[in-house]
């Protein structure tokens, strides 16, 4: 289980400090997190839709199966998902959607709605953690189709990529599939405009991860102290969000108490951007045999579908 409390004091305490971005979603987090995916310049959402709505009867059709377990890790609402649900309901014998996320509550909202617009499906939501429910699954001898959407790959610095695409391999059989939404690399100022929206709404997100330690974990950060500061590096491809602290100042966190200089950083999030050549090797690295991606028509998103 996640110790928030831990997690702060130990990222506060490093000589560069940073704060874990799954942290971000709480209640108001997840308000904001919403805000940011109807922003004029968060391209990232509207990419990824028009490829299911183009492609996803091209994606189902690499699956030589008549029977299909549909496993989504970090499911959501499922609002995007039920677009190649609808697809995948035409083309197998039987389907089963098992959506899987941290917060039963949202698996609630998913399955009525998934059920709402294809009311025969059957839709088996799993709630918990995936590096354990996952686990729970081994029983299912349907082929599978796992999917991780929305680019949240993006949030796992380089090595933890790579460990978890490896991960969902080693719970694969042979000729089971893996899809994954990526962002792309792309102009550089297409991908910092995303993180540093005109309106501050990525501010805001930023620097409710203040709020929220202040809330929860009895601090006194000062929010009017500290500015969200958003790069994109096109060297390695990471978008990185900061928070600066705008002045010398200590701030409070239950007993502890944490020291800022002038302009000191806190980094809270890492948004790694790929080429589909970095997918193809990542793809054979982790113990895939084949990969194919769809991509919408501007080449900013890609679903890569991998086969084992
Ligand atoms: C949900 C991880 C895909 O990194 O683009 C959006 C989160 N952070 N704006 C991303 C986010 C700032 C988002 N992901």
């Amino acid at each position: 289980m996640d110790n928030f409390l831990k997690d702060v004091i130990q990222g506060l305490q490093k000589s560069q400090k940073s704060l874990p971005s799954k942290y971000f979603y709480d209640e108001e987090g997840s308000r904001i997190f919403q805000k940011i995916m109807a922003l004029e310049e968060y391209y990232l959402p509207e990419c990824e839709v028009e490829i299911l709505r183009e492609s996803s009867a091209d994606i189902l059709k690499e699956l030589p199966f008549s029977d299909l377990d549909i496993i989504e890790l970090g499911a959501g609402d499922g609002s995007k998902t039920v677009i190649m649900l609808e697809e995948a309901k035409l083309k197998f014998n039987k389907l089963t959607y098992l959506p899987m996320d941290i917060s039963p509550e949202i698996l609630e909202v998913n399955k009525e709605l998934v059920q709402k617009q294809i009311p025969d499906l059957e839709v088996e939501p799993v709630a918990g953690d995936y590096l354990h429910t996952l686990d729970l699954l081994k029983e299912r001898t349907n082929p599978r189709l796992v999917l991780f959407m929305g680019s949240n790959i993006g949030n796992f610095p380089n090595g933890k990529a790579l460990e978890f695409i490896q991960f969902v391999n080693d719970f694969l059989r042979p000729g089971d599939f893996f899809l994954m939404g990526v962002d792309l690399k792309k102009n550089p100022h297409v991908i910092r405009a995303a993180y540093n929206d005109r309106e501050g709404v990525t501010k805001q997100f930023n620097l409710n991860l203040l709020n929220r330690i202040n809330r929860e974990l009895n601090a006194d950060f000062s929010i009017e102290a500290f500015e969200h500061y958003g790069v994109y590096n096109p060297l390695t491809g990471s978008a990185l969000s900061f928070l600066v602290s705008l002045e010398e100042q200590k701030v409070k966190i239950g007993e502890l108490e944490i020291s800022f200089d002038k302009y000191e950083t806190i980094h809270t999030e890492i948004s790694q951007k790929y080429s589909l050549k970095d997918l193809d090797k990542i793809a054979s690295q982790t113990g895939f045999s084949w990969d194919r991606h769809f991509t919408d028509r501007r080449g900013y998103f890609s679903l890569s579908l991998m086969r084992k």
